[in-house]
């Protein structure tokens, strides 16, 4: 598979460079097919791994093991459960030893089921349902490691979730085209609502983010890019400077958590959600 040495090649630069973990893009194994209104069923269960590791993505841990780097990688699953085929927008963790640590299933499926008239094409929620996992964390080298897809990045509840079931470095592939019909208004604005909700999300919630996006021409339709590593402190650490294959690092300073934390996020000390619920009940119902 194609795709697969081209993934291999980039771990082993990232790995030249010393990192430790990397993350590649949402569907990183094929096109973002949700692009096309398909109704071929075979062409269509043609996109999803049935098995992870299979016998293409062994070979991607396989060299993860061999260059000791894990990686987080984007994938479109089919799982038989509860007697019949499931299909989730799906996010596997791989260890440095090249086995398998976990999965995230995508919780914010954008778009539609079917293509509607006058819009740019994306339907995602008629090749996917919601993730049925919640914002799980891992351990990576006793690092805690959370996982996210795509439009999932532009939601301050999955940061939140994240952040309180102990994250601190997040892993984001997204597929974001240039240009969507539906939002002329806003095209100006891709890129800074990409990065907006990201260093939003990595400052209120003290964590790293490391965020892999396609990027360039996919079938002729434009990819956003502008994968970035963003610090607890909300700024870009490293930025990509192209829309071709790039890999970029930074080592994360860890205890720029605990620092952020102490200046304003100290959670135990100033959050207090068992009185948001209070005061909007005692305000009562808006008119
Ligand atoms: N793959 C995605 O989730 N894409 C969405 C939009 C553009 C449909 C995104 O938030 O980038």
């Amino acid at each position: 598979m194609e795709a697969v040495d081209r993934l291999i090649h980039l771990l082993e630069q990232a790995a030249a460079r010393g990192a430790e973990l990397a993350v590649f893009p949402e569907m990183a194994l094929t096109t973002f097919f949700p692009r096309w209104n398909l109704n071929d069923d075979a062409e269509i269960a043609g996109y999803y791994e049935s098995q992870f590791p299979g016998p293409q993505t062994q070979l991607l841990c396989d060299a993860a093991r061999k260059l000791k780097t894990g990686f987080a990688l984007g994938y479109s699953e089919s799982v038989e459960e509860g007697g019949r085929v499931r299909r989730f927008n799906t996010m596997a963790l791989v260890g440095q030893d090249g086995e398998l640590i976990g999965r995230y299933r995508k919780m914010h499926i954008p778009g539609s089921e079917s293509p509607e008239e006058g819009t740019t094409v994306h339907l995602e929620r008629r090749y996917f349902e919601p993730g049925n996992l919640g914002f799980p964390v891992f351990a990576y080298r006793g690092v805690r490691v959370g996982l996210a897809l795509c439009n999932d990045r532009r939601w301050p509840e999955t940061w939140r979730m994240l952040c309180l079931n102990g994250a601190q470095v997040v892993l984001v592939g997204y597929n974001t085209p240039v240009l969507l019909d539906e939002a002329p208004a806003l095209a100006h604005l891709r890129m800074f609502h990409n990065h907006l909700p990201m260093q939003a999300g990595a400052y209120q919630n003290t964590v790293w983010i490391a965020a892999s996006a396609k990027a360039g021409l996919e079938e002729g339709q434009a990819l956003l890019g502008g994968s970035c590593i963003i610090a607890p402190s909300g700024e870009i650490a490293s930025l990509a400077s192209s829309v071709g294959d790039e890999v970029i690092t930074h080592r994360a300073d860890l205890d720029l958590i605990a620092t952020c934390q102490r200046v304003n996020f100290d959670f135990a000390r100033y959050r207090r959600p068992s009185e948001y619920a209070l005061i909007s009940e005692r305000a009562g119902p808006l008119e």
